[in-house]
């Protein structure tokens, strides 16, 4: 069960009353493990590209972190609003993006959501309800708050995930962005992959508090603490979260605790993160852990999930080779999409 480190304690039995692994129905079990593995498999092949020197820029993944935007995007609906980071691959997979644009735009495809102008991870799809990335740390955060606000005051049922690392909490637009949604009580989520380092800077020195979620009571709003490994868990959560916020609007932390897999970057070699702590996070594989806790309570059997990586891997090689057939911008459209046409 999600813990709950700090804000009003005594509202924690109301928010998550028995909350079931019944209460899910089988095909949404089915959708948060296909994208998980759905987005371990484009950045395993993403990663054989950029050692090939067949991907233009640095390549960032999300590889062990991949159950905490699976689980919030299942736990979303239509008209919500996404802000994703660079290891947030299963935002766009959850969210309705295909494999197809995924290649085209790591690959610089004019067909791409870029246009090929960023062979990398500045991309969004608006219909998806996900905006474009931005690499500064923070820098989206407030653009979701007004962004729910906006979708709310035209009437819609809005809330908002904004994800930010263990590093980023320690920016001012952070800071401006909760303190701004919990004065209004924007219902967003403030989703905090806490991978426990910011590229090479371990936590220790990073922030002072003995967890991130224990900022939540100095705005005045509900931190919890969960399982940023464990996708059923967090499901179960964020549909219960989602749904109480929709019902009583409100600005919420929410700390994952997991563990970056890889570099910072496919070129940094993570010589710094110590042996033992990658093994323990290696035995808790988020893939592995939804795996066996799917099989185990009865959810989907073991055959289902076979089905399912199988036919991702024929999606990501299909969609790779397709890509690869399409061309690249043509230089004489270079200054298309820069200057206002005319
Ligand atoms: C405002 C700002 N400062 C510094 C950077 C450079 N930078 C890029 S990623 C990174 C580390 C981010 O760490 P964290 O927020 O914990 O996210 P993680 O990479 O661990 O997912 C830094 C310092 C930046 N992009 N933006």
């Amino acid at each position: 069960m999600p813990r709950r480190d700090s804000g009003r304690l005594d509202e924690m039995d109301v928010l998550f009353p028995q909350t079931s692994v019944t209460d899910v129905p089988p095909p949404e079990w089915a959708r948060l493990y296909r994208t998980m593995v759905l987005s371990r498999k484009i950045e395993e092949r993403l990663i054989r590209l950029y050692h090939q020197a067949k991907i233009f820029g640095g390549v960032y993944t999300g590889v062990g972190q991949e159950a905490i935007g699976a689980a919030a995007t299942s736990a979303s609906q239509q008209e919500d609003l996404f802000a994703p980071l660079i290891r947030n691959m299963t935002i766009h997979i959850g969210r309705g993006e295909t494999t197809l644009n995924i290649f085209r735009q790591w690959l610089a495809r004019a067909s791409g959501p870029t246009r090929g102008r960023d062979g990398n991870v500045h991309y969004g799809n608006l219909k998806n309800g996900v905006y474009t990335m931005i690499s500064h740390l923070g820098a989206m955060l407030p653009v979701i708050v007004g962004g729910v606000m906006a979708k709310r005051r035209r009437g819609f049922d809005t809330i908002g995930f904004g994800t930010i690392g263990d590093g980023g909490t320690s920016t001012g637009d952070f800071h401006e962005a909760v303190n701004f949604a919990a004065v209004y009580d924007v219902p967003v989520i403030f989703l905090i992959e806490n991978n426990h380092f910011a590229y090479s800077t371990p936590r220790e020195f990073q922030y002072k508090c003995a967890r991130l979620a224990d900022k939540a009571v100095g705005y005045g709003i509900e931190g919890y603490g969960v399982d940023g490994n464990d996708a059923v868990e967090m499901l179960l959560f964020f549909r219960k979260l989602a749904a109480d916020l929709r019902a009583r609007p409100r600005a919420v932390l929410v700390e994952c605790d997991t563990l970056r897999m890889r570099g910072h970057g496919e070129h940094d070699d993570s010589s710094y993160v110590p042996k033992e702590l990658l093994a323990r996070y290696a035995a808790r594989d988020p893939i592995k852990v939804a795996r066996e806790r799917l099989t185990n309570e009865g959810m989907l059997a073991a055959a289902q999930l076979d089905a399912i990586e199988a036919a991702c891997a024929a999606e990501v090689d299909a969609a790779y080779r397709e890509a690869l057939r399409e061309p690249p911008p043509d230089p004489a459209t270079l200054a298309q999409g820069v200057y206002a046409d005319g």
